[in-house]
């Protein structure tokens, strides 16, 4: 496949103003009649002949200003539809093409999910649907004419307001008419038809637009549209009030299908969603499904302004729209919930997914600078290092700057595909910073590791802070350059913060300073005892920070830093430091009594002082660094099973120093009343059932009983699903039982069995593997849903134990899940296929194994182009 690179941008020639679609919908023979009006762009070239994308096409007829084309005016092939030559002005085309929505494994383009009608564009699927100038920059208003047999699908919804209704006299057959007045690119277009069920209500924006808002789902699901539906007049609310963004139609859909191959998309007026982000309710959905879909929701309705209104040039600048997209979904969240709980949880998944992509072959800066697929860069760095880039700049430039900016972007580039450049032009402006360094986020890959180092003069009561960064190789960039590195940071002595004062021009007068060389060293006068640092307050820099500071000053910063991020890190560091050693593959679990009874001091402490009036921060206090980080901050020469030995030790040990107090705080924390989606509700199930995780590894016997106990008595998903998640932890007959009494229980509700999958998945065992094996064979699983692939499957390729046997079997069968599923969705086996990012760090023995799978896709006969990047970035 070709290499599609940034620096070869040229403008579109030719240009779509509007485009008329008339769809006939029909479960194998749709028919779809595209008028488009084009006319050459004065950016573009003249005289250039007219090159239409297509994907798997076949062309039923053409005419031009509606004379049928000569054969000889035109080449059509499934990929493309050419016209030679032509007219130099303007001129319409007529298209016809029949494509079949039930074949449509991919789930890219127009697909039938469970007999519903639906369409994905994004990337470059609107070109599976007719020929098209597939390319973010071409911006056309679209009119849509959907017709279908009314008993087949009696609700038929596109982009923007809805305009006609009707029979279709003398046949079984209805139609609607949509037009949205808002140019878009075709990526945006979207179309459902089925018969489905809905919630509504009306809403009102600021500025005194009426909104009809609707989330529709399967029939019979209304009962579990509601979560969504207040999520969307809430995050729609906060838009107005936070980002002055107002909304645009006259109606707002969202619909949920069963297959969809990413979480959700962003069409104008009409959001596509994974029902897995849509549906809840107390019994069916947990508290973390309650939060990813309010997260989610909010996510797809700010594309209204940051993706849709101001698009991407090309895809390149994808990050333009999904970081800051990302970043604004983020800003809701802790507003509606907990900032410090909410940073902590982005920045767990950030280190475990982005982290790790950045520390392996598949590394690339969060703007690309070329690509052979585009939906490979859909990824954890696009997205949320894109996102961590906007938190960035907003510290660097202050909030104020900030907003101006923002607003100045809305402004200038409404309307408009736009650039990285352009957004950054922005703030460079309201800011009259120089941001020509700082954009060096956008092209360098790789995470900077900051090393640091203090050095306390009691003499002269000063303390001295030595700060280097460095940037290891990735993929292409061998050589790295200083970053911008804000650290937000703060002076912890015995009574608090301590008043930071110095003579450095480095130090913004706030807790800031910014490394952007290689290195710094920055002086605090007056200080009149030796503190401890606290560096990076509130993750403010996505990097790396080390920084040598000795248990017992983890354990004071825990209990004394001002900054709820820094007391989690500290925890967390002392926790990743002892796990680094013991995990190490020539080192026994030497220092893990020491540190366990450091830690369970600590914790227990926490415990009784605090944990009542935080839950879910104490949730995220106990939980420590999972075995993978462990596994990336060692690095090299990795053993998967030495580090989960570790882990699981460490985690035993804290448990039994805990074991006198849960059974009390269990008690404490029980929500009373009839469930509630609510944070702190939420927390208190949080904490309860981390304690119950501790419980189970402590004391197996009584917290088997407990896991039982509160699976029979569970009245929401949480908790029972906390139970037999703890179960799976303690092997034998109790946990096979509760495992079949769980599926029993939910047997019908897909959604919910697919968390039973992939906690089965997810046992760190050596029979794993054949449980997995057997799993395939089971009614709830099926290789063509794409939330049961990830559940089962995906759910494996985490399991960092028995994904990395030392036999190999693990690499073998998810690489041949890898290829068969290849022939039918190539987008989901080429996410499954990026399981193996980190396979360089293992030691020599899984190394070659993997290797070994990962050579035998590479070397598969027609391979997608998905799939074969991936396999050949992975070994390159
Ligand atoms: N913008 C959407 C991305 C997306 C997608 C991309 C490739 C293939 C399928 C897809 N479905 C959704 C989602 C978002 O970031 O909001
Ligand atoms: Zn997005």
């Amino acid at each position: 496949a070709p290499l599609i690179r940034l620096e070869d941008y040229r403008p579109s020639d030719w240009l779509i103003d509007t485009v008329d679609l008339d769809i006939g919908l029909h479960p194998t023979k749709t028919r779809i009649r595209s008028l488009l009006a084009l006319r050459p762009n004065p950016a573009g070239q003249t005289d250039a002949p007219l090159v239409l994308d297509g994907d798997e096409l076949v062309l039923k007829t053409i005419s031009l200003d509606g004379t049928p084309l000569d054969a000889s005016a035109y080449t059509a092939t499934p990929q493309t539809l050419t016209l030679h030559a032509p007219p130099r002005g303007g001129f319409t085309l007529t298209i016809e093409t029949e494509i079949d929505p039930s074949a449509n494994t991919k789930l890219m383009g127009l697909y039938r999910s469970s007999k519903v009608y639906c369409t994905q564009c994004e990337a470059d699927g609107f070109r599976r649907i007719t020929y098209f100038l597939d390319r973010p920059d071409v911006m056309s208003v679209y009119t849509v004419r959907l017709e279908a047999a009314k008993a087949e699908a009696p609700v038929l919804l596109s982009n923007g307001n809805l305009v006609a209704t009707g029979e279709v006299p003398g046949s079984d057959r209805h139609f609607a008419m949509w037009h949205d007045p808002h140019p878009k690119p075709a990526y945006l277009f979207a179309l459902v038809g089925g018969a489905l069920d809905h919630v509504r209500q009306d809403y009102v924006t600021a500025d005194g637009h009426k909104v009809e808002l609707a989330v529709y789902v399967e029939p019979g699901k209304a009962g579990r549209a509601g979560w969504a539906l207040d999520s969307l007049v809430r995050c729609m609310r906060w838009d107005e009030q936070v980002f002055g963004r107002n909304y645009d139609l006259d109606v707002f859909n969202v619909v949920a299908v069963s297959d969809f191959n990413m979480g959700a998309m962003e069409n104008k007026g009409l959001n596509i969603f994974n029902d897995k982000y849509v549906l809840a309710d107390p019994q069916t959905a947990t508290d973390g499904d309650y939060a990813s879909i309010e997260a989610i929701i909010a996510h797809e309705y700010f594309h209204n302004w940051t993706g849709n209104r101001i698009t991407c040039r090309d895809w390149f600048q994808l990050c333009l729209k999904e970081g800051l997209t990302v970043f604004r979904d983020q800003e809701f969240s802790s507003d509606e919930r907990s900032r410090p709980v909410k940073r902590i949880a982005d920045v767990r998944t950030l280190r475990s997914t982005q982290f790790s992509e950045d520390a392996g072959p598949l590394a690339h800066p969060v703007r690309p600078r070329a690509y052979k697929e585009i939906n490979n860069f859909y990824t954890p760095t696009v997205y949320e290092k894109g996102a961590e880039v906007i938190r960035m700049l907003k510290v660097l430039i202050g909030d104020d700057a900030f907003k101006r900016g923002m607003d100045l972007y809305f402004e200038r580039c409404d309307g408009t595909a736009a650039t990285i450049e352009e957004f950054l032009a922005c703030f460079a402006e309201t800011s009259g910073q120089n941001l020509s360094h700082f954009a060096r986020w956008y092209e360098q890959a790789g995470t900077p590791t900051i090393v640091a180092s203090g050095r306390y003069d009691a003499a002269a009561r000063r303390y001295t802070l030595e700060l280097a960064q460095s940037t290891p190789p990735t993929p292409g960039q061998s050589e790295k350059q200083p970053m911008v590195l804000p650290i937000k940071l703060g002076l912890v002595g015995s009574q608090g913060d301590l008043p930071l004062k110095t003579q450095s021009n480095a130090y913004a007068g706030d807790g800031l300073v910014i490394l952007d060389g290689p290195s710094l060293s920055i002086s605090f006068d007056g200080i009149a005892e030796p503190p401890i640092p606290s560096l990076l307050r509130g993750f403010s820099a996505p990097a790396r920070l080390e920084l040598d500071l000795a248990d017992a000053d983890l354990i004071r910063q825990f209990s004394a830093d001002s900054d709820s991020f820094n007391r989690w890190q500290a925890l967390q560091s002392i926790a990743t430091r002892a796990l680094v050693t013991a995990g190490r593959p020539d080192s026994g679990p030497g220092t893990l009594p020491a540190t366990a009874a450091e830690l369970g001091r600590a914790l227990d402490g926490f415990l009784q002082a605090d944990a009542l009036a935080d839950p879910a921060f104490a949730a995220q206090v106990l939980r420590l660094p999972a075995p993978a980080d462990i596994a990336r901050e060692i690095g090299r020469d990795v053993d998967p099973d030495a580090i989960f030995a570790a882990h699981r030790a460490l985690s035993t040990a804290i448990g039994t120093a805990l074991l006198p107090r849960l059974p009390g705080l269990r008690q404490a924390l029980e929500t009373k009343g009839p469930y509630r989606a609510d944070a702190a509700s939420a927390g208190r199930r949080a904490l309860r059932n981390e304690l119950l995780g501790l419980t189970a590894l402590a004391a197996p016997e009584d917290g088997a009983a407990l896991c039982e106990q509160q699976f029979e008595t569970g009245d929401n998903l949480t908790d029972r699903l906390a139970a037999m998640a703890a179960m799976t932890l303690i092997p034998g007959e109790r946990r096979e039982q509760l495992i079949a009494r769980f599926a029993a229980a939910y047997a019908g509700e897909p959604l919910v069995l697919d968390k039973w999958l992939m906690a089965q998945a997810l046992i760190a065992e050596p029979e794993t593997l054949e449980r997995v094996k057997r799993l395939m064979q089971h009614p709830a699983f099926s290789l063509g849903n794409p939330n049961r692939v990830r559940a089962l499957i995906g759910g494996f390729a985490a399991n960092l134990t028995q994904f990395n046997r030392a036999d190999g079997e693990g690499y073998g069968f998810v690489a041949d899940i890898v290829v068969a599923l290849d022939r039918t969705n190539p987008q989901v086996a080429s996410r499954l296929l990026g399981s193996f990012k980190s396979w360089r760090m293992l030691e020599p023995g899984r190394r070659r194994l993997a290797r070994e799978a990962l050579g035998m896709v590479a070397r598969t006969q027609n391979l997608s182009r998905d799939v074969s990047d991936i396999a050949e970035r992975a070994l390159a």
